[in-house]
């Protein structure tokens, strides 16, 4: 086993640093990142997070030389050119911006549902917003129904950038809105993800229970 050249600010409960965690378990590379479990939220930052990620999120990488990259979506370009199998971001063509769209649309779901968190758990409940709150629910629902319409041949055809995303966002729909009841809308999302989860990326990987 080598030495970890890479740090990852992590949380177990978020689900960008899951992303790239199942890349790194994908394509073999988890012994060369060492983790930092970080907790913070937009109301209590993390100093040592913000000073080469002045937008202090999760997750950051920083690299052997002790620059940092961030997003989520810049770190998965990244360790994607760092082992020699089959790349999960397709390098060029109409499948890397079909792939990439795909992916984004996942993070668009994320975006959304971090944001009803945020709302909903960090906010006094006499100032939650309810239309704010419905729109981000909307934005949830109609990228649901956009994959469970439009893509589930294309999910099932490769466990790449963009699969990971969706099944990401998919089980964090599950840790943190059960109620949104997704599966009753989405039966072939539904079935894909119970066919997915099973892999040993996605199972070592799911958010904490408690
Ligand atoms: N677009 C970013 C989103 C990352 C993000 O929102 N991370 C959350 C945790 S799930 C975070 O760090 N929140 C702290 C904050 O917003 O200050 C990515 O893809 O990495």
């Amino acid at each position: 086993m080598s030495t970890p050249s890479m740090t990852l600010f992590h949380s177990p409960a978020s689900p960008f640093v899951r992303k790239v965690m199942v890349l790194l378990h994908e394509t073999g590379q988890l012994d060369r990142v060492a983790i930092n479990t970080i907790t913070l939220s937009p109301v209590s930052p993390d100093s040592g997070l913000n000073e080469d990620n002045p937008a202090g999120k999760i997750p950051a990488l920083r690299l052997a030389d002790g620059s940092v990259l961030h997003d989520s979506r810049v770190i998965l370009d990244y360790l994607d050119h760092q082992h020699v199998g089959n790349p999960l971001i397709p390098r060029e063509g109409s499948a890397r911006w079909r792939r990439l769209m795909l992916a984004s649309l996942a993070d668009a779901i994320l975006d959304a549902a971090v944001l009803i968190r945020y709302e909903t758990f960090l906010r006094p409940a006499d100032k939650h917003w309810d239309l704010w709150l419905d729109n981000q629910r909307e934005k949830i629902e109609r990228a649901l129904a956009y994959l469970e319409r439009d893509s589930i041949a294309e999910l099932s055809s490769a466990f790449d950038i963009a699969a990971i995303s969706v099944a990401c966002a998919l089980g964090y729909l599950d840790f943190r809105m059960p109620s949104l009841d997704w599966r009753a809308a989405q039966p072939q999302l539904a079935k894909w993800y119970a066919d997915v989860r099973q892999r040993p990326s996605l199972k070592a990987t799911e958010p904490p229970t408690a």
